[in-house]
């Protein structure tokens, strides 16, 4: 049997650490008239805590193992010994990865940008030790509390993958070899339908350093919405894709008729969200330098009266007319570098000796974080 390498939902058992009891314990030491209480607080339970890391792009590692468990927190001892907090469990999901109450379906956490992190199930707070009791009128306080309960719960985790565009077509119409013309991505490439199984999402980048993402996923064949081929299940990849790229084979490879194609494609985009079929979209004739396609061509713009783009992903040709196309259409943020460019002239003067606030601002590389106040949340307001 194939190994599975790619997951894109899970459902996963997330369970938070129980708080340590804080302790009743009383001081006995020889020679020591006065003892008293000195039970230690117990430390607090360990987060679970899912963060969004680009190293990351399938959720294949909650099929292999699904619990998600973090530290409980170490009880409170004698001589005021606070137990240690439970370790939080961090986990790295891909960016994109949606999470939902597996038994509600309520939505728990959208997580999208790189470095994002959600805390998913809160560790108990840890008990207080009888030394918190004390007071003028009991010196001798059993008292204590016990730690937080810890929390569990079942979650739906699934990947949505975010790129500015998607690619859709045909299976061998390029879709893969486009891709990696125009950026370092490398999604295998060969002359069988269904070469491409999951989504691989490339950068494209121009001269002036802007960006924008392309996703490649599996090819759609006429009944796909039905679940012919590989069915439609992996458009969910496309779903947050602001522009659609229809590659066509204008090669008519296999006696297809281009048009035909463009015609099966956006059926099956409208079957499966009527939404999605509105979006901006960019048709892309691929494959114009094999013979057929000219004429191809001719016959594609009579029936259709769209005039996709040309280019051929083998020797480039119409690769950069294709880049500055999608990139019109995707509207990336320019980069950081040429935003400073524009806005410079409103930079306070930074001539003398301290370098005012607001012009640092300017340095898009410096992040401007305040630096968090401690606080102890966990610990109410009993002391
Ligand atoms: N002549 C010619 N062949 C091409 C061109 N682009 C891709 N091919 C060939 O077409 C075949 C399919 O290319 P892929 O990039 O794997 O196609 P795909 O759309 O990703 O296919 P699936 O992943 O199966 O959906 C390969 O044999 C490529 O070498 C082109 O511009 N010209
Ligand atoms: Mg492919």
């Amino acid at each position: 049997m194939a190994r599975k390498t790619f997951i894109d939902s899970a459902d996963v058992i997330v369970r938070s650490g129980k708080g340590g009891d804080g302790a009743a314990t009383f001081r006995r030491e020889a020679l020591v008239q006065f003892g008293g209480p000195d039970g230690g607080d117990g430390g607090r339970g360990g987060d679970v805590v899912l963060r969004a890391s680009s190293h990351v792009n399938s959720l294949i590692a909650f099929y292999y193992d699904p619990h998600l468990f973090a530290e409980n927190g170490v009880n409170g001892s004698g001589q005021k010994c606070y137990g240690r907090r439970g370790k939080d469990l961090v986990v790295d999901v891909p960016p994109g990865t949606l999470v939902t109450d597996a038994e509600t379906g309520e939505l728990v956490a959208d997580i999208t940008e790189a470095g994002q992190q959600v805390v998913v199930a809160k560790g108990g707070a840890g008990g207080y030790g009888n030394v918190h009791f004390k007071s003028s009128v009991n010196q001798a306080p059993t008292e204590r509390t016990l730690g937080g309960e810890a929390e569990e719960r079942r979650l739906h985790l699934e990947l949505k993958t975010i790129a500015d565009a998607g690619l859709v077509g045909f299976p061998n119409a390029g879709k893969s070899s486009i891709l990696r013309a125009v950026s370092a991505a490398e999604p295998k490439v060969a002359s069988y339908p269904f070469t491409t199984l999951h989504p691989t999402v490339g950068v494209v980048e121009y001269e002036d350093f802007a960006k924008l993402t392309l996703a490649d996923v599996p090819g759609i064949i006429e009944g796909a919405s039905k679940g012919v081929g590989l069915g439609l299940a992996f458009l969910k990849h496309l779903e947050r894709a602001r522009v659609l790229v229809y590659m066509i084979d204008m090669a008519g490879t296999d006696n297809r008729k281009p048009h035909e194609d463009y015609k099966v494609l956006a059926d099956e985009i409208a079957g499966y969200s009527p939404e999605m079929a509105e979006r901006p979209a960019l048709v892309v004739a691929n494959k114009m330098d094999e013979e057929a396609a000219l004429e191809n061509y001719r016959v594609f713009v009579k029936e259709t009266g769209i005039e996709p783009v040309k280019v051929s992903a083998s020797t480039r040709e119409g690769i950069e007319a294709f880049k500055d196309a999608l990139r019109a259409l995707v509207k990336p943020a320019p980069a950081s570098g040429s935003r400073q460019a524009a806005d410079l002239d409103a930079m306070p003067d930074t001539s003398g000796d301290e370098i005012p606030a607001a012009a640092l601002q300017f340095a898009s590389f410096l992040t401007l974080e305040k630096p968090k106040a401690k606080s102890h949340p966990a610990r109410g307001n009993i002391h």
